[in-house]
């Protein structure tokens, strides 16, 4: 271990459908967490390291910050703010084009509580009609916070990103690295299935029918001939949407898995067989004994 080598814990926060998720994958330059447009796709801390010589930057993705209304929200919220305290920095991802409101504000007051470094990302500039829209919302952020960074960019075309990277090394310290260099997530490979899956059915489904849903990857194994069998379960709400999901002769259960199973042997770099079945776990989302068997760690419900 070099301890000349400098590295940084910095937790990514910002309001659901920000674009935090979106903005990690640009800067990883492989897509570790899912993302949808659909707020509240990111249900727990995802980790991903990113390694340019010298700089390790340990990112935490986070659940966008809202006003939580079921055991699980209490537990994405829970985990946003646990993240904060456990940083180095923190890299608040915003909206050009959108105003701060109590959502801003609630996280930059957690930030000042914390006496931490932060770095202000304005994302989705490429949805920028006027500049001046963009001169306005850095000259109110810093008002608001003494930012060591205010940087414009687009997690979608990649403009600005390299910039954002750079301010972000600036707050790196020397001890050296805590992962090997090519360490790219926290995540398992099941658990990155998992989620595949999950994506799919928020970008396919209806709101509050993904947002029941939870997925488990039983199964994963790879054969001699290197094709990877994997069988997985999601579990639903109702018997209603148990119906939805699978669909007309099977139709959609079959579109969501086809486009996971995709994903899965691009990331995975091998065929993939995949199994899914549909499963009703009635209100899983208020009991949190299930909660804990769907696999959500214990220490975020305290
Ligand atoms: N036009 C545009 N869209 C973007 C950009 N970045 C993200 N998006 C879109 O914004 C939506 C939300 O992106 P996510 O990365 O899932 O946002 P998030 O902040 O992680 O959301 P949660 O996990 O729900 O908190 C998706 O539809 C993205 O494709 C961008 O730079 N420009
Ligand atoms: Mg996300």
């Amino acid at each position: 271990m070099n301890f000349q080598d400098k590295s940084a814990f910095i937790s990514i926060v910002g309001r659901p459908n920000a674009g935090k998720s979106s903005l990690l994958n640009r800067m990883l330059g492989q897509k570790i967490a899912i993302v949808s447009d659909k707020p509240q796709t990111t249900r727990t801390r995802i980790m991903g390291v990113l390694t340019e010589g010298e700089h390790q930057l340990v990112f935490t993705d986070t659940p966008g910050m809202h006003k939580p209304k079921t055991s699980l929200g209490n537990y994405m919220v829970r985990s946003v703010k646990e993240s904060v305290s456990s940083a180095d920095a923190c890299l608040l991802v915003v909206e050009a084009g959108r105003e701060p409101d109590e959502t801003e504000n609630a996280l930059i007051k957690r930030i000042s509580e914390m006496d931490i470094p932060a770095v202000l990302a304005i994302n989705k500039t490429d949805l920028l009609k006027q500049k001046e829209e963009l001169m306005h919302l850095i000259l109110t952020y810093s008002s608001m916070f003494d930012f060591e960074a205010i940087v414009p960019l687009s997690a979608r075309t990649g403009d600005g990103v390299p910039a954002l990277v750079e301010e972000l090394k600036k707050l790196t310290s020397e001890g050296g690295h805590f992962f090997e260099e090519d360490t790219l997530t926290d995540q398992s490979e099941r658990v990155l299935a998992s989620e595949m899956i999950r994506e799919k059915l928020l970008r396919n489904l209806d709101k509050e029918i993904p947002h029941g849903t939870a997925v488990i990857v039983e199964k994963m194994k790879q054969r001699e001939n290197s094709i990877l069998d994997i069988d997985a379960t999601i579990y639903c709400e109702r018997e209603s949407h148990k119906g939805i999901i699978i669909g007309k002769g099977g139709k959609m259960l079959k579109k969501v898995s086809t486009s996971a199973r995709e994903d899965m042997e691009r990331f995975f770099d091998c065929k993939v067989n995949l199994q899914t079945w549909v499963k009703v776990r009635e209100d899983w989302r208020n009991r949190e004994g299930i909660m804990r068997s769907l696999g959500f760690s214990e220490k975020d419900f305290q």
